[in-house]
C-alpha cells in the first residue's frame, strides 16, 4: 500500500487486514451465526418474560457491558493521526538508527495528541500542556517519542509524579475542578516545589492554549542520547517544529469555545487532514558531544531545565506529515499505547531520574489500562519489524506459535529464534559508580534562572497574558496563603511580575531584591517570532443577509480559498440569502449554530441592504465585536465598514484616509483592489495582540 505522496506503506498494509466495512454484510453473532432480528428479544409470547435462549440479545448486552476501558491516568483526552517521517539529513555519525542514517527510508508514524489533567470527555481548549507522543515504526521496531508541547517538566524526579497529578487533577472530596490547574490543591504544590516554576511560566503563556495541532511544538524533554557504530555517545534534545508557527488561542477565547465547540482541537486535526491540508512538523535535534556534559550552568539530567537555543542551535533533519486519519478511534487512539522505552539501535537513555521513572511507568499502565501483556499485539501497536521471542499466553493472545520450544537456549526450534546478530540492541556502557541515596543532586538546585530566562524573553503582550493567567488561576485558589506563596515564588523569578500577579490577587507586594536579575533572554522562545506567512487551513467566517454584495464574495472568497484558507458564509438562518443582484448565495451555516471564537477571521462584504440588516442583529454585531477582542483579521469592504462602528470599533472609516485604521482591520470603500492581499497578510499575521481592544464589550 502506498501513502499519499507514493512511498510504500508497511504500516497500512498491515492495518489493511484488519479493517472491515460495513458494506454488503449482514448482522451476524460473535460466533458468525446470521440474525433474524435484532430489535426484539426472544420473549415466552408478546407480553411474557424474555428467554435465557436469547444468545443474541446476551451477547449483545454482555458486549456492550464491556465496552469501557480504564481512560489513561493522564492525557485522557487525546487524538491521533497517521503519517509519515522523512529524514532529509543524515545522522549517521552520530547513530545506528537506520530511520536516522538513511535518507532514502520512508517511516511510517503514528501520532497522539493530548492534554493533560482532564478526562477523556473533556474540552479540548483548556489551560494545559499538549503531549505530542509519536510512534515511528521502523525496520529495527517502534521508537516512541512521547513528548510534550513544552520543553521541561514540573518536577525533576519521576517519585513526585503521583503528588504532582493529585495535586493538578479535581480536588478528592467533589472531584472539581474538572480539565483545570485553576485550584488550590495545584498552587499549594507549586508553592511547596519551587522546581515547577519554569514549568509554570510555560504553563501561564499562550503555550498551553494552541490554536491547532498543527500550530504547536514538540519537544523529547528529556536529554537522550544519540550512539554511533563506534559506539560513541552524543547527547541529544529532540523537537518537532511546526511548519505553520506556533500560534496560539485567547484566553477568553479558549474558554468560550470549551463550551462551543469541545471538540475544537479535534476537530481541527481531522477536517485538515480530510482537506488534505496536511499538518506538518520539522524535525530537529539538539547535540551535545560527551565531553560537552558539564560545559553547562544548568545539568542536562534536569528536566525542568532546556538548552537555549542560542547556545545549541536545533538542526533540522527531516519531517513529519499527517496523512492519516485513524479509521475507528477506540480501536487506534485510545487502544495505542506508548512507552518511552520503545527505543531502537543507536538510541538511548541517560540517568536523568524523571526519564528513570518513566520507564517504569508506561508498561505498566498499559497493563491495567489495555487489561493484560499482550497489548502490543493491537494492530495500532504492532511494530513492522518482526517480532519473536518466547512470550506465551496470557489475555487475548492472538499469535498462534508453533513448535515444542518456548525457552531459550533450545534444540527443539533449531536454536530459534536465536539471539544477537546484526542490528541487535546493545545498551550503551556508562560507567556508574556511587552510594545508594536517596538524594537530590546539587545541579538540580537553581530552579529561578531559567523561569527567568523564559519571562526575560517574552514580547510586551506576552507578559500581559502571562501576568493575566496567573492572575486568572491564583485568584480562583480560596486560601489565601497558598495566592502568597505562590507570589513569593514568583518573586524569586521576577520581581516586576511578581509585584503585577499580587496586585491582581489581593496580596500585598513583595518586596525587591530577592531575584537575581541574569538579564539574559532567549529569542527562540517567545511566539513573536513565529512564522507567519500563511493562511493555510484558516477559517474566515463571511457575514451574510439578503441585499449583500455577492460579486464581493465571489472574488475575496475566491483568493481567501486559493491561499488555503477555508470560507464559510454565515448568515441569520441556514439555506440562501437573495444577493444584492438577485443572485441566490448559499449559506454554509447559521449563525446561531456557530460563534466567531471558531473563526479565525471575519470578512463583511458591502450590499447597503445587508449590512443594515446585519446591523440590526445582535448575533452579528457580536459576532465582529468578539472578533476585534480576541485580536482577529477583520475585513470589511464599503457599506460593511458600517457593521464594525456599529460594533464600536472606532476610528474606521475616518483615518485620515488611510483604509487599514487599526492593526489588522482591513477595509475599503469602494475599489477593493489591494484589499483582498492585505486581508490575506492580516490573517497570515494570526492576531494582532497589540491591538488596542479594551474599549469594546464582548
Ligand atoms: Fe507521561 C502518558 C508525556 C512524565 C507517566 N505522558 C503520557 C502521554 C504523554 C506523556 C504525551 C500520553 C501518551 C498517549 O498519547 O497515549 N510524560 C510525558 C512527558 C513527561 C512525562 C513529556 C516528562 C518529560 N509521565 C511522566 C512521568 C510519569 C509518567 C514522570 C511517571 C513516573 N505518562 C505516564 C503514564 C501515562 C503517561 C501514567 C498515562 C497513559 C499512558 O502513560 O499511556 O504512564
Amino acid at each position: 500500500m502506498a501513502d499519499p505522496a507514493g512511498h510504500d506503506d508497511p504500516k497500512q498494509e498491515q492495518l489493511e487486514r484488519w479493517r472491515v466495512a460495513p458494506e454488503d454484510t449482514r448482522l451476524t453473532t460473535d460466533q458468525g451465526i446470521q440474525v433474524d432480528d435484532t430489535d426484539n428479544s426472544l420473549a415466552a409470547g408478546e407480553r411474557g418474560p424474555t428467554l435465557m435462549d436469547d444468545f443474541h440479545l446476551r451477547e449483545k448486552i454482555t458486549h456492550f457491558d464491556h465496552e469501557r476501558i480504564p481512560e489513561r491516568v493522564v492525557h485522557a483526552r487525546g487524538s491521533g493521526a497517521y503519517g509519515h517521517f522523512r529524514l532529509h539529513e543524515s545522522l549517521a555519525e552520530y547513530t545506528t538508527a537506520e530511520f536516522l542514517c538513511d535518507t532514502s527510508l520512508t517511516t511510517p508514524v503514528f501520532v497522539r495528541f493530548s492534554t493533560v489533567a482532564g478526562s477523556r470527555g473533556s474540552a479540548d481548549t483548556v489551560r494545559d500542556v499538549r503531549g505530542f507522543a509519536t510512534k515511528f515504526y521502523t525496520r529495527q521496531g517502534n521508537f516512541d517519542l512521547v513528548g510534550n508541547n513544552m520543553p521541561v517538566f514540573f518536577i525533576q524526579d519521576g517519585i513526585k509524579f503521583p503528588d504532582f497529578v493529585h495535586a493538578v487533577k479535581p480536588e478528592p472530596p467533589n472531584e472539581i475542578p474538572q480539565a483545570s490547574s485553576a485550584h488550590d490543591t495545584l498552587w499549594d504544590f507549586v508553592q511547596l516545589q519551587p522546581e515547577t516554576m519554569h514549568m509554570m511560566m510555560w504553563l501561564m503563556s499562550d503555550r498551553a492554549l494552541p490554536r491547532s495541532y498543527a500550530m504547536m511544538q514538540g519537544f523529547g524533554v528529556h536529554t537522550f542520547r544519540l550512539v554511533n557504530a563506534e559506539g560513541r555517545a552524543t547527547f541529544v534534545k529532540f523537537h518537532w517544529r511546526p511548519v505553520l508557527g506556533t500560534h496560539s488561542l485567547a484566553w477568553d477565547e479558549t474558554q468560550k469555545i470549551a463550551g462551543k465547540d469541545p471538540d475544537f482541537n479535534r476537530r481541527d486535526l481531522w477536517d485538515r487532514i480530510e482537506a488534505g491540508d496536511h499538518p506538518e512538523f520539522e524535525f530537529g535535534v539538539q547535540l551535545v558531544p560527551a565531553e560537552d556534559e558539564h560545559r553547562f550552568d544548568f545539568d542536562l539530567l534536569d528536566a525542568t531545565k532546556i538548552i537555549p537555543e542560542e547556545e545549541v542551535p536545533v538542526r533540522t533533519v527531516g519531517r513529519l506529515v499527517l496523512d492519516r486519519n485513524p479509521d475507528n478511534f477506540f480501536a487506534e487512539t485510545e487502544q495505542v499505547a506508548f512507552h518511552i522505552a520503545n527505543v531502537v539501535p543507536g538510541i538511548d537513555f541517560t540517568n536523568d531520574p524523571l526519564l528513570q521513572a518513566r520507564l517504569f511507568s508506561y508498561l505498566d499502565t498499559q497493563l491495567i489500562r489495555l487489561g493484560g501483556p499482550n497489548f502490543p499485539q493491537i494492530p495500532v501497536n504492532q511494530p513492522v519489524a518482526k517480532v519473536r521471542n518466547h512470550h506465551r499466553d496470557g489475555y487475548h493472545q492472538m499469535t498462534l506459535q508453533q513448535g515444542q520450544a518456548s525457552y531459550h537456549k533450545n534444540t527443539l526450534s533449531g536454536g530459534c529464534p536465536a539471539v544477537g546478530g546484526e542490528g541487535s540492541y546493545t545498551h550503551f556502557q556508562e560507567r556508574v559508580d556511587g552510594n545508594k541515596i536517596r538524594k537530590r543532586s546539587a545541579s538540580f538546585a537553581d530552579h529561578y534562572s531559567q523561569a527567568r530566562l523564559f519571562w526575560n524573553s517574552m514580547s510586551g503582550w506576552e507578559r500581559e497574558h502571562i501576568v493575566g493567567a496567573f492572575r486568572f488561576e491564583l485568584g480562583k485558589c480560596e486560601r489565601k496563603q497558598v495566592r502568597e506563596g505562590v507570589v513569593a515564588q514568583l518573586n524569586h523569578v521576577d520581581h516586576d511580575l511578581a509585584v503585577q500577579v499580587a496586585k491582581g490577587v489581593g496580596v500585598e507586594p513583595p518586596t525587591p531584591g530577592i531575584a537575581e536579575g541574569h538579564g539574559r533572554t532567549s529569542p527562540a522562545l517567545s511566539q513573536d517570532r513565529a512564522p507567519a506567512d500563511s493562511v493555510r487551513g484558516r477559517k474566515v467566517a463571511v457575514l451574510a443577509a439578503d441585499g449583500v454584495d455577492s460579486a464581493a464574495i465571489a472574488a475575496v472568497g475566491e483568493a481567501l480559498t486559493e491561499a488555503g484558507a477555508v470560507c464559510e458564509i454565515l448568515a441569520a438562518e441556514d439555506g440562501f440569502v437573495q444577493a444584492a443582484n438577485g443572485a441566490q448565495v448559499e449559506v454554509t451555516r447559521a449563525m446561531p449554530t456557530v460563534a466567531s471564537v471558531l473563526y479565525d477571521a471575519v470578512l463583511v462584504p458591502g450590499g447597503e441592504v445587508g449590512v443594515r440588516a446585519l446591523a440590526q442583529d445582535g448575533d452579528a454585531v457580536h459576532f465582529v465585536a468578539e472578533a476585534f477582542v480576541h485580536c482577529k483579521a477583520i475585513g470589511a469592504l464599503g457599506a460593511g465598514i458600517g457593521l464594525l462602528e456599529r460594533a464600536g470599533i472606532t476610528g474606521v472609516r475616518f483615518a485620515d484616509g488611510d483604509t487599514v485604521s487599526d492593526a489588522g482591520v482591513v477595509t475599503a470603500e469602494g475599489d477593493a483592489s489591494g484589499f483582498t492581499s492585505r486581508l490575506i497578510e492580516a490573517i497570515a499575521a494570526h492576531r494582532h495582540w497589540t491591538r488596542d481592544k479594551d474599549h469594546v464589550p464582548a
